[in-house]
């Protein structure tokens, strides 16, 4: 996700913090490289130019000139604009008190209207809730039958009727959910290839007959500005609830997740990121813009790692984090809950500064199991303290795991880079990061 636009502000960052005294004029420097990173990511240019000026505002000052570490300031000036630019906060879906709450679903052509509803009937059923899906695409052959399938994989009930006004289909269908006592009802409307007014008039009808809940437009990003002009036609005319990306997960350059809230006013509640119907995130303005400014998204990490790592354990951690007396014994501990948390690779990107370093290097879960094998091959004393082994104790734990010297060489190396890292993880200070919210930076 967004990987141009995140490798592109690691390098102003890092030009910044390299700065050993932040002047006017580095300063303008750098936000002229982040005025030209958000124009080719196609981020709307108005948005682009507020941006810049409220960044100015706030950071070219003399509070700022003069404190000690002004690189990481103009940082946070920068990260807390774009948590601004995003939304704040996430607004979440309407809560399914009602029998039904109706969510309806609109969007052009192949944005993933579908694929959602089925996401979103999912995830009510995990909660055990009860929705139905209303097939209100009679125009394109196959739709209703599209619905179908995905309701029977996923065993929730489909509304359908053929030669049918998509808004007497949705009457039906309310009659219906409100007699079988459907705690939700997700209505799946029909694609165009653009706007036209045929769509806009149906979408308007159905709106008024529902009362929805939520009107939700479903924006591909990967189409970047067309999305916000798409959100942008579609709420003046629609007055929606909110808008949910789609397919976050390709290569999409950032553009549509920043400008469409500042563009439209409308918020962006959630985010859908794959094909699989568990592939739905709700949408945090503060994550997202921790991971586009390459900060990663531990607090996402976290909650990934909850069901799987001992709390107890990663306070204790934490705190080993934050004194820097991080060892190889604790290293030993994370790779065991590291290799219970699943694909590594989709892990690294969430550890700030990590998916940068790491970027071109494979990761190879067998590597893990030889490292493994490599620190259980040390004494305790040495896991402590790496410093202690030498040359013939080198060959000692290289023979002892089946290793080359050069591996062990390797490993202490890596270790003590990771050691670094982390320190300077530590000394930016992320606003609002919940306890526990540290343990996790280590991978080789
Ligand atoms: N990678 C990725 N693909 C997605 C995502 N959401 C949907 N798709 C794919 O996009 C294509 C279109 O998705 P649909 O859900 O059928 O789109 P739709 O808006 O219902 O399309 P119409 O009914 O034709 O208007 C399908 O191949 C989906 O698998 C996503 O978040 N990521
Ligand atoms: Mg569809």
């Amino acid at each position: 996700m967004f990987g141009e636009l995140i490798n592109k502000f690691d390098d102003i960052f890092r030009n910044l913090r390299g700065a050993g005294k932040l002047t006017e004029k580095n300063i303008q420097e750098a936000l002229r490289e982040v005025r030209r990173t958000l124009l080719e990511a196609d981020v709307n240019y108005k948005v682009v130019k507020d941006f810049i000026k409220n960044i100015e505002e706030s950071a070219v000052g003399e509070t700022v000139l003069k404190s000690i570490e002004p690189g990481q300031q103009v940082i946070k000036i920068v990260h807390d604009q774009l948590i601004k630019l995003l939304g704040e906060k996430n607004q979440p879906l309407a809560p399914l008190d009602k029998s039904p709450t109706i969510y309806i679903l609109c969007g052009l052509q192949g944005s993933g209207k579908t694929t959602l509803a089925g996401k979103l009937a999912l995830q009510a059923k995990g909660k055990n809730k009860k929705t139905l899906l209303v097939a209100a695409d009679i125009y394109r052959p196959a739709a209703i039958q599209q619905l179908q399938i995905l309701g029977n994989s996923i065993g929730v009930e489909v509304f359908q009727m053929e030669k049918t006004e998509p808004s007497v289909i949705c009457e039906m269908a309310k009659n219906y959910a409100e007699k079988n006592f459907f705690d939700l009802m997700i209505i799946d409307t029909a694609g165009r290839l653009h706007i036209d007014e045929e769509l806009m008039m149906e979408l308007e009808v159905i709106k008024s007959k529902m009362s929805p809940d939520e009107l939700i437009l479903v924006a591909d990003a990967m189409t970047w500005q067309d999305a916000v002009n798409l959100a942008e036609t579609f709420h003046q005319r629609l007055n929606l609830t909110g808008v949910a990306l789609s397919k976050l997960d390709g290569d999409a350059r950032g553009g549509a997740a920043i400008s469409i809230r500042a563009v439209t006013g409308c918020p962006i509640k959630i985010a859908s990121v794959g094909e699989k119907l568990s592939d739905l995130e709700v949408f945090h303005p503060d994550r997202m813009a921790s991971r586009i400014l390459g900060m990663g998204d531990i607090i996402s990490l976290v909650e990934k790692a909850q069901e799987t790592v001992d709390l107890n354990q990663a306070s204790k951690l934490e705190e080993k984090l934050r004194k820097n007396t991080f060892t190889l014994e604790d290293f030993y501990g994370q790779l065991q809950q590291i290799k219970k948390m699943g694909p590594l690779d989709s892990l690294l990107g969430m550890i700030p500064g990590v998916g940068k370093v790491l970027k071109d290097i494979p990761i190879d879960e067998k590597g893990l199991t030889r490292v493994e094998a490599m620190i259980q091959s040390m004494t305790p004393q040495e896991r402590q303290n790496p410093g202690l082994i030498d040359g013939s104790r080198k060959m000692r734990i290289a023979a002892g795991s089946g290793n080359s010297v050069q591996d062990i060489n390797l490993l202490l190396k890596q270790f003590s880079t990771m050691q670094k890292m982390i320190k300077n993880v530590n000394k930016f200070k992320f606003k609002g990061l919940p306890k526990g919210a540290f343990p996790f930076p280590m991978i080789l």
